[in-house]
């Protein structure tokens, strides 16, 4: 088994029931077992600015799949979300990022773990940061990355969390 950390985030229509449906998907697979998840944050969108909020979150799994199959699953969860490809950085419903795969790192076209912007983005940081804070990208722990970005303009969700609470989560 492997423990991968994963991101999870999106800006358009009910995302909170997007993360609930994402986190039954994820524990339904036979080869993953979830670990934990963080709340949910409200996030200031960071790239293309001129769009809604984004909620985030983070969890961690443990899994047998590599982490080609773990990335394909989480596409797969994405489409089922509703999400539509079309702008870089733009609105979607449900966008989930493999940020880490134990301690490997991988650098092919299609996968790049750990992922090489989660370093600098609070959004990722924030929600990793509450449930896997030794959790080490590049060398520095989550909490010290956050602690040099920043956390302003980011905080808990009650609704959203108590969506994922009610869903079991
Ligand atoms: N890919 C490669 N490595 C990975 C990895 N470690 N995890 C490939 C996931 N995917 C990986 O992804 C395109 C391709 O990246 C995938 O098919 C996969 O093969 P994508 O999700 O379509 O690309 P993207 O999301 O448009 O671009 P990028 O740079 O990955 O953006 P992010 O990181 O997903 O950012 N602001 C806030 N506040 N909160 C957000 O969640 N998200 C984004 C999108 C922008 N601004 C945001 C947020
Ligand atoms: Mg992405």
């Amino acid at each position: 088994m492997t423990r991968a950390a994963l991101a999870l985030g999106g800006n358009v229509g009910d995302v909170a029931e997007a993360f609930a449906m994402a986190l039954k998907a994820l524990a339904a697979h036979p080869d993953v077992v979830l670990v934990a998840r963080s709340s949910v944050y409200r996030t200031p969108p960071w790239g293309v600015t001129d769009q809604p909020d984004f909620l985030n979150m983070a969890a961690l799994v443990d899994t047998q799949l590599p982490p080609r199959d773990l990335l394909a699953l989480c596409l797969s969860i994405e489409r089922e979300g509703g999400r539509v490809r079309d702008l870089r950085w733009g609105p979607r419903r449900i966008d989930i990022d493999v940020i880490t795969y134990g301690d490997e790192t991988i650098d092919e076209p299609d996968l790049t773990v750990p992922h090489p912007r989660a370093a600098e983005r609070a959004f990722v940081l924030a929600p990793l940061a509450e449930i896997a804070p030794d959790l080490e990208l590049a060398g520095t722990r989550v909490d010290a990355l956050l602690a040099r970005v920043g956390s302003s303009g980011i905080g808990r969700d009650e609704k959203a969390d108590a969506i994922l609470t009610g869903a079991g989560f």
